[in-house]
């Protein structure tokens, strides 16, 4: 078997090892696109097997959050072109994931202030962080089936600006409650007609959204993140079903031959180990897809290791240790001591937090 150390091939990519940088909204985009900080912090951690980079708005309707940035217009490709160049110079791998957030969004954020877009017109105790810190996000409008066209479009839109950035790929987030799962989820979306009551109608629009993706950059350079059992920070109920909800997802995409089927276990930032949900086995879902897999939500060293060598996944994606120690495949390698995380300096703020986690030496 294959350790965490081992290089891997997945789909176009070729890895050094299969230590993941997973996701992370830091909040620290200037005018929608990243600046020199958020290049120093990437190429800080571009040792990663690969790097995910933080949710990024396929449109600016896509936006939920104050200083997130975006991957649509000439402006944030050039300046997502300093991101890659550092991280590849440095021998890195680099893909961009590709976010549209729904109803978790505020009037404030929204071109005109437009209510936000979901799959439902139903509220959400979900927050949101705008100019004014944290705040309840708006009433959303539920979209018409003609606008899903263009929300499909938008995707492989980003998508091509991403590989003329100078992405390796993209990953498309379709977990933790945001547009993707407001279709998957039985629990979310109460719509009617081809998009809306089974689960192959939910699951439509996040099929469509990668085939186009696939179809505009190709499928080797295409991974997509779920979310099975997530609340949500307590904000969303999971699927009545999720195994069959998951089970038929990963079925469908299996032939498309994308890079990567990206999995968060359990509940986001909490427990991998969801209690009083239905059961749901993730052998059962991994058994439909033949590509690589990569495992995600508070993995230990040794939790890592051992899911590698036992086949549970594999690659695994590692978040907030990834945000504390820049050089972390090193300290993985070496079972030294890991730097804590400033937990109240995640979102939002300069450098501190940020670029001045020391490495090693
Ligand atoms: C934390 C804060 C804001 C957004 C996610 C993109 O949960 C996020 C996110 C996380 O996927």
């Amino acid at each position: 078997m294959p350790t965490l150390f081992d290089p891997i091939k997945i789909g176009d990519l070729a890895l050094a090892n299969r230590i993941v940088m997973a996701p992370l909204t830091r909040n620290r985009a200037s005018g929608k696109k990243p600046g020199p900080l958020n290049v120093e912090y990437y190429r800080q951690r571009a040792t990663a097997g690969l790097i995910i980079t933080e949710a990024s708005q396929i449109s600016p309707m896509g936006q939920g959050y104050l200083d997130t940035p975006g991957i649509y217009n000439a402006e944030q490709i050039a300046a997502w072109r300093k991101v890659t160049d550092a991280v590849h110079v440095e021998g890195g791998r680099i893909v961009i994931q590709l976010w549209h957030v729904g109803r978790i969004s505020h009037t404030s954020l929204l071109p005109g202030g437009a209510a936000p877009v979901s799959s439902t017109a139903q509220p959400t105790k979900a927050v949101t962080f705008t100019r004014e810190g944290f705040v309840p996000v708006s009433p959303a409008r539920a979209l018409r089936d003609d606008e899903l066209p263009g929300i499909v479009a938008d995707y492989a839109h980003a998508a091509r600006c991403a590989m003329e950035a100078g992405f390796d790929g993209v990953e498309v987030h379709s977990a933790n409650t945001y547009l993707l799962e407001q279709f998957l989820r039985d629990s979310i979306n109460d719509r009617t007609g081809p998009y809306g009551g089974s689960i192959a109608n939910r699951a439509r629009l996040l099929l469509e959204v990668m085939q186009a993706v696939t179809k505009a950059i190709g499928a080797g350079r295409t991974g997509v993140r779920l979310s099975p059992l997530t609340s949500f920070r307590g904000s969303c109920a999971p699927d009545s079903n999720p195994q069959a909800l998951y089970d038929y997802v990963i079925e469908q995409l299996a032939p498309l031959g994308l890079a990567y089927v990206h999995v968060i276990e359990g509940e986001t930032g909490g427990s991998r180990v969801v209690e009083g949900k239905p059961p749901f086995d993730y052998k059962v879902l991994r058994a439909h897809f033949p590509g690589a897999w990569m495992a995600n939500n508070g993995y230990s060293r040794a939790d890592a290791l051992d899911a590698v060598a036992t086949g549970h996944a594999d690659l695994v994606a590692f978040g907030r240790s990834f945000i504390a120690n820049p050089d972390l495949v090193r300290r993985l390698r070496e079972d030294a001591p890991l730097n804590p995380l400033r937990a109240d300096l995640l979102y939002g703020g300069d450098a501190e937090g940020y670029t001045d986690y020391p490495a090693l030496d």
